[in-house]
């Protein structure tokens, strides 16, 4: 595999359309997430293993101890980089903590990285996202990029100027998906899908909605010509994360 140098999306996509299942949150917000069922890692690995995603993102340490819960039946996607929500956003910055070897051993398809553009420590995160991008690529394993406008210098996270901008930094870094955060309208999903470019856009979930306005939320992600979702809380902080999953299916993959 190591040479390789042409990227396929491979098993994260379908007919170009994605649905990642995010898990990583228990690092970036901690267990206030959580309630006494998804609180264990088992429980949302069997909605990720059972429910039809593209993939599953996790960070190494869950993905290592829970392999046997979802191995085999949905693609992982390791998540190469992680903070706490302890530290400050001024200063935003999400530190690597694992090796694009490390994602290989684990049998991941994909990697994800987040990078906080506009943050004063963004210079420091393209050049630690540059290193494991040329890696993984190498290896032939698509990069997904988290990409959220974050830091100081940045007032307001999801202004649509600043998610286009954001998108349009991870094509140009190298990023096979970015991930943003919904810009608020089907106009300005539009804009940010074609600041991408072949990028493909994917939006994330947020905290969790009303089924119906949530649903309503991944409409307009689609016609505004986004590829899908990298979602976690609102599948499985739902109620029924079976029946959401399949309702969200419907949109993207109809
Ligand atoms: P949700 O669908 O639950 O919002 O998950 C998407 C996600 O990007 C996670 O992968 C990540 O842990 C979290 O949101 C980051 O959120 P924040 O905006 O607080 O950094």
């Amino acid at each position: 595999m190591k040479g390789k140098t042409e990227v396929h999306l491979g098993k994260i996509a379908k007919n170009g359309k994605v649905l990642i299942l995010a898990m990583d949150q228990g690092l970036e917000h901690g267990p206030r997430d959580f309630n006494s069922k998804n609180i264990d890692p088992a429980y949302v690995c069997d909605i990720a293993a059972k429910g039809g995603f593209t993939g599953f993102a996790l960070q190494k340490g869950v993905a290592r101890h829970y392999k046997d819960c979802y191995s085999g039946n949905v693609p992982l996607i390791l998540k190469m980089n992680g903070r706490t929500e302890i530290v400050p956003k001024d200063e935003a910055y999400s530190s690597p903590i694992a090796s694009v070897k490390e994602a290989v051993d684990l049998g991941a398809d994909a990697i994800g990285y987040t990078i906080y553009v506009g943050s004063p420590r963004e210079a420091d995160m393209f050049r630690d996202f540059g290193v494991i991008e040329r890696e993984a690529h190498d290896y032939g394993l698509p990069c997904v990029v988290w990409a959220y406008p974050r830091g100081k210098h940045v007032p307001n996270e999801k202004d649509p100027a600043m998610v286009a901008y954001a998108a349009r930094v991870a094509l140009e870094l190298g990023a096979d998906i970015v991930k943003i955060n919904y810009p608020g309208s089907v106009d300005a999903m539009k804009w940010v899908v074609a600041s991408a470019g072949r990028c493909k856009v994917i939006s994330a979930g947020g905290s969790k909605q009303p089924d119906g306005e949530f649903l309503k939320m991944v409409m307009n992600i689609v016609a505004g010509g986004g590829a899908g979702l990298a979602v976690g809380r609102n599948v499985w902080q739902n109620d029924n994360p079976m029946k959401i999953t399949e309702e969200i299916k419907k949109i993207i993959f109809k």
